[in-house]
């Protein structure tokens, strides 16, 4: 998989060498490269936001860099994503949807968003979708963009090594996940739950299935 990744802070993308993604890239199954907008800009202070139209607090970022940047990256294939509080939610099965795609392009917005017609522009051109991580406010979309690669890329065959470890997982099946232990068997007096040293594969399977709904309908009833 390719992707790309426009933003001012190029530096936010730093860890994304490490860890399991890091790995990933060096083993050449992700193809994935960080651009500083500022690259695209032709003034001595390189700017990139305005004051908005009609008033109002913030800067808005300007289309002109933006579309210089976008020319250059997009391709027939690619899948343009915009990180955006005002976007469509995330959900892992957005995530499994993007980890179909062979080119994905963030790009991320800082202030008060990037101007509407460079969204407009691409929407025409391509295929463009807004995403938001959830009803919070972030500073920017690199946070959000990094979460979503994250995300992502974990599904794209050969990142995670043992690829059962991905379906046991919260939201998966739409349920969270079941509590997890390991050794010791007692720590601090608290003991690991009987049912999981006993051997009984099937009692097991059950136990954990419980703990998912349980811990569901607790937690996030609006996932039931
Ligand atoms: Cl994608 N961007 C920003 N700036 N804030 C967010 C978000 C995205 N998702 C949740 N909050």
């Amino acid at each position: 998989m390719r992707i790309d990744i426009v933003t001012i802070f190029p530096g936010f993308f730093d860890v994304l060498d490490v860890s399991l993604i890091g790995k990933a890239r060096e083993r050449g199954i992700l193809d994935l490269r960080v651009h500083d907008l500022r690259d695209w800009t032709h003034d001595r202070h390189r700017t990139v936001d305005d004051t908005p139209y009609g008033g109002g607090a913030g800067m808005v970022m300007k289309p002109e860099p933006w579309g210089e940047a976008l020319d250059q990256m997009l391709d027939d294939e690619a899948l343009l994503i915009v990180p955006s509080p005002a976007g469509e939610r995330f959900t892992q099965r957005l995530a499994r949807e993007l980890a179909e795609e062979a080119h994905l392009v963030f790009a991320c917005g800082r202030y008060e968003g990037i101007d509407q017609r460079v969204i407009d522009h691409y929407s025409e051109r391509g295929r463009v979708r807004s995403v938001s991580l959830g009803d919070y406010v972030l500073n920017g979309g690199e946070v959000a963009a990094m979460a979503m690669i994250e995300a992502v890329s974990r599904l794209v065959p050969g990142v995670v090594g043992n690829p059962e470890s991905l379906v046991e997982e919260s939201h998966e099946d739409g349920l969270l996940e079941y509590p997890s232990y390991t050794k010791p068997p007692v720590w601090r007096e608290l003991e690991v739950p009987a049912i999981l040293l006993s051997g009984n594969h099937g009692a097991i399977a059950q136990w954990r299935r419980d703990q998912s709904l349980e811990r569901t309908h607790e937690r996030r009833p609006d996932l039931l």
